[in-house]
């Protein structure tokens, strides 16, 4: 049964861990992984998330199953989030979110669902794209196509490029979007972008799916959702994949959600019982924990305010980082402008190294990144900087 199959490649992200745990060097760093590292190089436990755990487990409550949509606390309060507390969309029985496991689950559930419905099974990702975005895809049955999104010259958004490419797409295509803090490049759209962007995608009659995997990583949480805030002003249907991964630090729990704006209230009770056909046949029903505790944070103003204060500490820390990488490299000889670094946006630097410069920088130095030269500023600390940005001149300058 077994033997014809092979090796299948190893997840060019995910991978990077093996060969990680594999090297015996003391020193080694990994900046593959998109994963936020506090200054002592460990994942955090946000204080918000403790006491939200603590409170749950003193209720020592039963372990019965979720509706298939999941917890309805949850699902309100991801909508709050998304679209602000005044939003009319709150109210008005077009919005309707399930639960999922992680923003993997929310692409994946939402993949499911549309694949259903369309007949043109067409999505369009960014080029370049988060690596999984066009392996989900095509797992659920679609072609997968890139517009343009950037520009290496300038380090930023090749807009003009993506506009066309939107436009040029069959009318009707899927058209996802990076929410805020683009993966893998850092590099986001203005505010009014995202209005031009909106303008051909609502003239191609294209559908917008918005993966926000970083919501609060950019400036605040609610900056970070201005596209969300502006699709939904333009009474486009749409999708939002939510990941809470990052932002509450919860990778290992499985938090997401996927959110549609439908155009009516009547719309909406059908949408989700076709929804959840998708979820009872994958997977029935979420889990519990991770979406009680989120739902608790979200809805609890001190807890709400302490987890923004840790969200700004993340924050911070990551831009601290960006900073004194780019005085390092320039105090370690780079001539080449590094200012971009300090400009882009989330946890990653998209570094501009080679796919041989990063081969060399795990060889050579036990440092390990993405090979499009991704790396993930979020691990970077006070102990491991000086020997990254000294690798990463040798590298660049020989
Ligand atoms: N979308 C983007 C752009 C991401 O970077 C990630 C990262 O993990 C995800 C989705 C998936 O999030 P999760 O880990 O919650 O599945
Ligand atoms: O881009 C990243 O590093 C994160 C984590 O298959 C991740 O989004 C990477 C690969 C993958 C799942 C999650």
């Amino acid at each position: 049964l077994f033997s014809p199959i092979e090796m299948a490649p190893r997840d060019p992200i995910l991978g990077l861990n093996e060969a990680f745990n594999a090297d015996t060097r003391a020193d080694k760093v990994n900046l593959g992984v998109g994963v936020y590292y506090d200054e002592n190089g460990k994942v955090p436990l946000l204080r918000a998330v403790q006491a939200a755990e603590e409170a749950r487990v003193a209720e020592h409550a039963a372990r019965a199953y979720l509706p298939m949509e999941g917890l309805a606390p949850y699902d309100q309060a991801v909508q709050t989030l998304l679209f602000g507390t005044d939003s009319p969309l709150l109210q008005s029985g077009k919005l309707i979110t399930a639960q999922a496991l992680g923003g993997t689950g929310a692409l994946k559930l939402g993949a499911d669902f549309l694949y259903r419905l369309l007949d043109k099974r067409l999505v369009a990702i960014s080029d370049p794209s988060w690596e999984n975005h066009r392996a989900l895809f095509e797992a659920a049955g679609f072609e997968v196509v890139n517009y343009p999104y950037y520009n290496p010259t300038t380090h930023g958004v090749d807009l003009e490029g993506m506009l066309q490419g939107i436009e040029a797409l069959p009318e009707g295509s899927v058209v996802l979007l990076h929410a805020c803090c683009h993966n893998p490049t850092g590099a986001d759209l203005s505010f009014a972008d995202w209005t031009r962007v909106i303008d051909v995608v609502q003239r191609r009659k294209h559908v917008p799916f918005l993966d926000i995997a970083y919501q609060g990583f950019g400036d605040n949480l609610q900056d970070d959702a201005i596209a969300v805030r502006l699709f939904a002003e333009s009474g486009l249907p749409m999708f939002i994949a939510s990941s809470f991964s990052k932002s509450f630090s919860l990778y290992g729990e499985r938090v997401g959600a996927l959110t549609l704006v439908t155009e009516s209230k009547v719309e909406s009770a059908m949408v989700m019982s076709q929804l959840k056909r998708v979820i009872r046949t994958n997977y029935s029903n979420p889990p519990t924990h991770g979406a009680k505790v989120v739902a608790k944070v979200l809805t609890d103003p001190a807890l709400y305010e302490l987890w923004e204060e840790e969200l700004a500490e993340m924050r911070d820390r990551i831009r601290l980082m960006r900073q004194a990488l780019v005085e390092k490299l320039k105090a370690a000889g780079v001539a080449s402008d590094v200012d971009f670094i300090q400009h882009q946006r989330g946890m990653f630097s998209y570094s501009g190294l080679t796919q041989l410069q990063v081969a060399t920088l795990a060889e050579d130095f036990g440092i390990y990144a993405v090979g499009s030269g991704r790396i993930c500023v979020a691990a970077l600390n006070h102990g491991n900087i000086d020997h990254v940005a000294n690798a990463m001149a040798q590298v660049l300058l020989t």
